[in-house]
């Protein structure tokens, strides 16, 4: 029975949606979306450590009752309550909660007035004008609606990067595994880094005659096989994801490689370049009338057509080709760069851990500082500190940072910006700190003017250091809010502010292109986890796989400063 970690979250997630449309006890169902996401984001899966017989590691949030459902859900691929839960509603409603605008109550009130329970049903009761005469929503929450069902539409048949990543490392070692096999690697826009993933497109490396098509066929998370053939096949896996596998020869490794990278626009752009030299470029390899010239290694491919090495996340015909010819490309960010991490949540607002266990996991991770910035009191759905708790926390951190060698813990907060652009605790508070992020949580569906003007009045505040999340998107599920970003960034610019790239997976906030253009206007970017366990710092490495397909070089990150470099630059605005 196969079942990743991110399985065992959708069953907690959907368990908690069913409970909030039912309107449930709201802390049981916060005990269940806390465990989605512990589960979802922890880094070894569970099932091989239950199936191993080693004890279960203390998640944040899962006490015994989960830990429990966690063992029935591994051995026996269902939760009974989930399955409890599902009979007594209509089977497909919680997909209703996946579009824009609808929470649990309006999920409840279209189901009760309009017996909406699918999402074909909602979209004819939009359609139909239906939606705006019942109470509590009205023509523009309909039009909202029209427009999520739309981009759900869009987006709904492709997968976040971190979750595609869970099938995708189990399938590469099942493949790695195949007697004579050699190179097993996942090409595709998931090599390339993209936030979300279409497929995966496989590639293997092995002499022929052997098993792997068959043993790719015959895995057992296949849900279906769409086709089977000697060198190419594709399935469905039980998840919904599709994967591509390819089968070639050694000599057309680097070749194939390339070509099934991608992306597309950035393939046909070369393979011109190669036809002005008069050669060919294929999947399998690059050709001079019927002479293979190049092909076995991808580095080989590019200096057949006259180029440097292209990074993956590069790949997308957005000026790379051009740049590599010039001698240009960026030197790209790297992991191993980054110095710090600003934004960090603990127990004190709505993360699992203290202070002390965040600071030694973000050592462990071979950082040198973090920040601890909990919410400001606005936020009350996650526990927001007040001036008088912040300044207890204060002292702990200087408390703590006497007894800590190897990492400083800075002061910090993530202060909401109201909806006037003020900000929710006053300047003798923030004067404080050494790190203030400033956040949008809420009136996402200002007018353009209004949140533009909302965000520069937040950013004149000269305490303010970092815009957090600066686009507010939530990936498949809200749409960035309406701003001017240029103006937000030259704002930003002249007020010696940074930008956030939030690396949490289903945010990536700036994206790529808006780090491209953070990058052309001379804003720094401060790549944060935003974690609110000791596990998210692993998720940097998204963070700075979206700031590598923006351009992003070490000197564009603010994180990357040692920390007295960093303490001047955070200063430089004050
Ligand atoms: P996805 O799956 O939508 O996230 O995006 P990709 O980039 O993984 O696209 P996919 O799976 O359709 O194809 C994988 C790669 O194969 C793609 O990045 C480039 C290559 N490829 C696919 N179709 C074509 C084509 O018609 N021409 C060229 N030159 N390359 C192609
Ligand atoms: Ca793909
Ligand atoms: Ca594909």
């Amino acid at each position: 029975m196969p079942v990743h970690n991110a399985d065992i979250a959708a069953i907690f997630e959907e368990i908690a949606d069913l409970l909030e449309i039912r309107g449930d006890n709201p802390f049981r169902i916060r005990a269940y979306r806390n465990a989605a996401r512990s589960v979802g984001e922890f880094g070894r899966e569970l099932k091989v450590l239950i199936e191993s017989g080693a004890e279960l590691p203390k998640l944040p949030g899962i006490g015994a009752d989960l830990t429990a459902k966690i063992h029935e859900i591994v051995t026996t691929g269902h939760c009974a309550t989930l399955d409890k839960l599902r009979g007594q509603m209509p089977p497909a409603i919680t997909e209703l909660l996946k579009i824009a605008g609808l929470g649990p109550k309006r999920v409840q009130a279209l189901n009760r007035e309009l017996g909406v329970a699918t999402l074909a049903q909602l979209k004819q009761a939009a359609r139909a004008g239906r939606i705006r005469e019942l109470a509590g929503f009205g023509a523009k929450t309909e039009q909202r609606i029209l427009e999520g069902l739309a981009l759900h539409a869009e987006q709904a048949q492709r997968v976040k990067l971190a979750v595609a990543r869970q099938y995708a490392e189990s399938l590469v070692a099942y493949l790695k595994r195949v007697p004579g096999v050699e190179h097993v690697v996942v090409a595709g826009s998931y090599r390339r880094m993209k936030d979300t993933v279409g497929d995966l497109d496989i590639l293997v490396t092995a002499p022929p005659g052997g098993t792997v098509m068959e043993r790719f066929v015959a895995y057992d998370e296949v849900r279906e096989v769409l086709s089977h053939g000697e060198t190419r096949s594709s399935v469905v896996l039980k998840s919904g994801l599709q994967v591509d596998l390819r089968l070639v020869p050694a000599e057309s490794y680097g070749a194939a490689l390339y070509y099934f990278t991608g992306s597309k626009a950035h393939n046909i752009a070369v393979r011109r370049l190669a036809q002005a030299r008069g050669l060919k470029l294929n999947e399998y390899g690059v050709f001079r009338g019927d002479l293979r010239v190049a092909g076995e290694t991808e580095e080989s491919v590019f200096a057949a057509v006259g180029l440097p090495f292209i990074a993956p996340e590069l790949r997308e015909d957005r000026g790379e080709i051009e740049a590599a010819r010039a001698g240009r490309l960026p030197d790209l960010i790297t992991l191993a760069d980054l110095r710090g991490d600003l934004h960090v949540h603990t127990k004190a607002s709505d993360g699992h851990n203290t202070i002390r266990e965040m600071a030694l996991a973000a050592k462990a991770q071979g950082l040198d500082y973090i920040a601890i910035t909990e919410h400001s009191r606005r936020l009350t759905v996650a526990r927001g500190l007040d001036p008088q708790q912040l300044a207890r926390q204060i002292d702990e951190i200087d408390r703590l940072n006497t007894g800590l060698t190897g990492i400083t813990v800075l002061r910090g907060i993530e202060v909401d910006i109201l909806e006037d652009g003020t900000l929710d605790l006053p300047d003798s508070v923030l004067q404080r700190l050494n790190v203030v992020i400033a956040a949008v949580h809420g009136r996402f569906e200002l007018p353009r003017r209004k949140q533009t003007e909302r965000i520069l009045r937040a950013l004149d505040n000269r305490y303010v250091n970092v815009l957090a999340h600066p686009s507010g998107r939530l990936i498949g599920e809200r749409e960035p809010y309406d701003a001017d970003m240029l103006r937000i960034m030259r704002k930003t610019k002249s007020r010696h502010i940074f930008l956030e790239l939030n690396a949490q997976p289903e945010r990536l906030d700036l994206d790529d292109i808006m780090c491209q253009m953070a990058r052309e206007e001379g804003v720094l970017v401060s790549i944060n986890s935003d974690a609110h366990s000791t596990f998210d710092f692993a998720n940097l490495r998204y963070g700075v796989g979206q700031a590598r397909r923006g351009w992003l070089e070490r000197d564009n990150v603010l994180n990357t400063r040692n920390i007295k470099a960093l303490h001047a630059l955070l200063n430089a605005g004050r």
